[in-house]
């Protein structure tokens, strides 16, 4: 197989045609690690100037027409005017994403407390996020549960569940009618004897109590090392019940390092498992989004190189042979399924990809062309004393 055979440039312009990746707004500000937050020249100083950076993203991928918001890091007077800048910017405003970790009440927990004014304040709060969304048009509300303890008998791990789902139902109750409530999973951190939403299987279970308008966030530095994800993402994609994924890189932990920078192999895996039942397709609802923190890599840069991570995977995944690799599979022929996948994945398709870019009249390479275009100086020049609150801020 070569990437320029006629049926499989088609195959592969038409699988990406409305393909798109959500890319997160701290994404943009300085951030690091426990250690050290290392600053950088040009970050912005606003979420204006956050949405502003995505849009580069957007410009010159064609691939990324959504931002996703953290609340309160993109606290804003008027959020209908920061999503009609968004929108003058050529994007729109993607998931809300609440924020359970920053507050001195959770110390304990959040949605999960013990004391039920604890939990009204987390509910509270989600209320507000659900503000956010029908006054910027966004339809999807994430959770993410910092929730969790680090010491046996510290609390009842049952109590928290009860708790739990007592809490997300009425937030899910507030939800306007086209929005959905995806809940995100993490195996550990910032807790670390155990996390209240641990698994996908445990964020299934809340999801299903709660109702059809609740889904599973797939974060792919979430889970412990060596677990198989594209199980998770069959069996979910089998429920109806992946709402979201947030990737990224891991080669330790939650690293958050550029999605397909440490394993592009497994990206391609996720992804074969994502064609495979056509959920790349917007009619899915599966959204891909991004969850990257850039700690020593230029910003905007890495969100693009990131982008088209995605986009070689998923093209990668498209060029499997569904028909002769069903057949394969059928007859059991190991080495013929196997060799049917590893060619796809074996394929470069850079060329391919560059070249429906310039179709659609966007840069071949859009890291040299952001890098020539002389944003970054630019906003390095302008914005000086940037750093708006986010990760590590
Ligand atoms: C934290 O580890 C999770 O990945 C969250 O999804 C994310 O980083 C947070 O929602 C930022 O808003
Ligand atoms: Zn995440
Ligand atoms: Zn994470």
């Amino acid at each position: 197989m070569t990437a320029h055979d006629p049926d499989v440039t088609l195959r592969v312009r038409d699988g990406l045609a409305d393909f798109t990746i959500e890319v997160p707004s701290w994404a943009y500000g300085n951030s690091g690690t426990r250690f050290k937050v290392f600053s950088q020249p040009g970050v912005p100083r606003d979420p204006f100037e956050k949405v502003a950076d995505a849009a580069q993203v957007h410009r010159f991928t064609g691939a990324s027409p959504r931002v996703s918001l953290h609340i309160p890091w993109d606290r804003v007077d008027d959020y209908g005017t920061l999503a009609a800048y968004a929108a003058d910017q050529g994007v729109s405003v993607g998931a809300i994403n609440s924020n359970l970790f920053q507050d001195d009440a959770y110390m304990l927990g959040s949605l999960t407390h013990a004391d039920k004014a604890v939990r009204a304040k987390a509910v509270a709060h989600h209320l507000e996020c659900i503000e956010v969304m029908h006054a910027t048009g966004s339809k999807d509300l994430k959770v993410w549960l910092p929730d969790g303890l680090n010491y046996p008998g510290q609390d009842s791990l049952r109590d928290r569940q009860e708790r739990l789902a007592d809490s997300l139902q009425q937030v899910y109750a507030a939800l306007g009618e086209d929005h959905r409530l995806l809940l995100e999973y993490k195996f550990f951190e910032p807790y670390f004897y155990s996390m209240d939403v641990p698994d996908w299987g445990t964020s299934l279970l809340h999801c299903l109590a709660l109702g059809d308008k609740a889904l599973v966030v797939l974060d792919t530095g979430h889970h412990a090392p060596g677990t198989n994800i594209e199980f998770i993402v069959a069996q979910l994609l089998r429920h109806g019940r992946l709402g979201a994924f947030d990737f990224n890189s891991r080669f330790y932990a939650d690293d958050d390092l550029m999605v397909g920078a440490a394993d592009p192999f497994q990206l391609f895996r996720i992804l074969h498992e994502i064609v495979q039942q056509d959920a790349h397709l917007p009619s899915s609802g599966v959204n891909f989004m991004l969850d990257q923190c850039h700690n020593i890599e230029p910003k905007v840069q890495g969100q693009i190189r990131s982008v088209l991570n995605v986009l070689e995977s998923m093209a990668k995944a498209l060029l499997v042979d569904r028909e002769a690799l069903k057949a394969a599979q059928l007859a059991g022929d190991v080495l013929g399924a196997n060799g049917l996948l590893m060619d796809a994945f074996n394929t470069d398709v850079r060329g391919l990809l560059a070249d429906q870019r310039e179709e659609r009249g966007l840069p071949r390479d859009p890291i040299a062309a952001y890098k020539a275009s002389g944003y970054q100086d630019q906003i390095a020049a302008d914005r000086v004393g940037g750093n708006q609150a986010g990760w590590g801020a």
